[in-house]
């Protein structure tokens, strides 16, 4: 299988994440990468190539041109606060409240950010930006015939909305690249998400459409970030009623379990005959994950990508999260060759 790599995601190196109750290194960090491709490398998956560049348009068919905008000017407009940490938000618009983008950082961070965690850091936008361009080069391969592609994109993307960053997400990579597909003729795509939070950026994008279909297995939003998205009832609106399957499942969750679930997208996959397969490919569903509660097993991510080889589609594998960084790459990769041995 072909991997496409580019080192521009050791730009995203934030060195603060909120998390409880302190900054402390980001979970989402450089060697999450370096770990998945010296794994790629070292099981001889295939050619390892680098992302062509596709500019902006990609990036405005499914983001906000005020949201863009305001990624790209982040950091430098946060810097002359003449703040010494890395921006973070700490004021939003919660119910009742005003919802105008406010002119000072502190108010637009507020505004576009889904969660607090996240921190916009120097060199973030660049990195995001080559993710982005990661997932479409893939795309292309896929376009122009190749059975699966690896993309394996760092920042992740599936928190990211249309409007929305957080979760450690800035631009939706995979979302991005299911728009490309429809763009270059596919008539139906599916977009299924195997990390351990639910999608609600992807969620979002696709929402009100029943061309691209997307699909989640994730920890319940009860238990789970992001807490206020990914419940089985939300089924999609208007003409995208019907193409949005969300599995929410419990602390404590195995394969046989989490395989059934998977089972049951799979059909929907199916039934809904799609022309090409996205798949937004996290492994923090591990058992050992520092900051999830699933329990799945190296072994069981061989199966999970033989049961994805199943649909006989056209695949993108689009990497998304995993934080146990010492089994990553395992993990990862695992999922690839069970897909490529099935
Ligand atoms: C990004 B991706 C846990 C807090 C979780 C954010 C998690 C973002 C995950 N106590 N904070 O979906 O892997
Ligand atoms: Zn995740």
């Amino acid at each position: 299988m072909l991997t496409i790599y580019s080192d521009s995601h050791l730009l995203r190196d934030s060195k603060t994440e909120l998390f409880g109750g302190q900054l402390v290194y980001p979970h989402e960090r450089p060697t999450r990468a370096a770990y998945i491709l010296e794994r790629v490398k070292a099981v001889k998956l295939g050619d390892i190539q680098a992302p062509r560049d596709y500019g902006l348009e990609p990036v405005y068919k499914v983001h906000d041109d005020g949201f863009v905008k305001f990624l790209e000017t982040a950091w430098e407009e946060w810097q002359k606060t003449g703040y010494k940490g890395e921006a973070i938000p700490t004021c939003w618009p919660a119910r009742r409240m005003a919802m105008k983008i406010p002119d000072h950082i502190e108010g637009k961070l507020g505004y576009y950010a889904l969660a607090a965690e996240t921190s916009i850091s120097a060199g973030t936008w660049e990195a995001s930006l080559a993710a982005v361009n990661v997932a479409l080069t893939g795309a292309e391969s896929v376009s122009a015939g190749e059975r699966a592609v690896f993309s394996l994109c760092r920042p992740p993307g599936h928190h990211a909305a249309r409007d929305m960053y957080g979760g450690y997400c800035f631009l939706n990579n995979a979302a991005i690249a299911a728009q490309y597909f429809i763009d270059q003729g596919a008539g139906r795509v599916a977009l299924l998400d195997v990390d351990f939070h639910h999608g609600n950026g992807t969620q979002d994008i696709f929402y009100e459409r029943q061309d691209v279909l997307y699909l989640s297995l994730h920890g319940d939003p009860r238990d789970a970030f992001p807490h206020f998205s990914g419940y089985a009832d939300e089924t999609g609106l208007g003409d995208g009623e019907g193409y949005n399957f969300n599995y929410p499942m419990r602390p404590g969750t195995a394969y046989d379990q989490w395989g059934a679930s998977l089972q049951i997208a799979l059909n929907n996959i199916k039934q809904f005959s799609a022309d090409v397969l996205v798949v937004s490919l996290g492994v923090d569903t591990f058992v050992t994950d520092p900051i999830s509660f699933f329990k799945l097993k190296s072994d069981d991510y061989l199966t999970c990508g033989g049961a994805l080889a199943g649909l006989s589609l056209p695949t993108l594998f689009v990497m998304e999260g995993g934080y146990d960084i010492d089994e990553i790459g395992l993990n990862t990769v695992n999922v690839l060759q069970g897909f490529e041995q099935a």
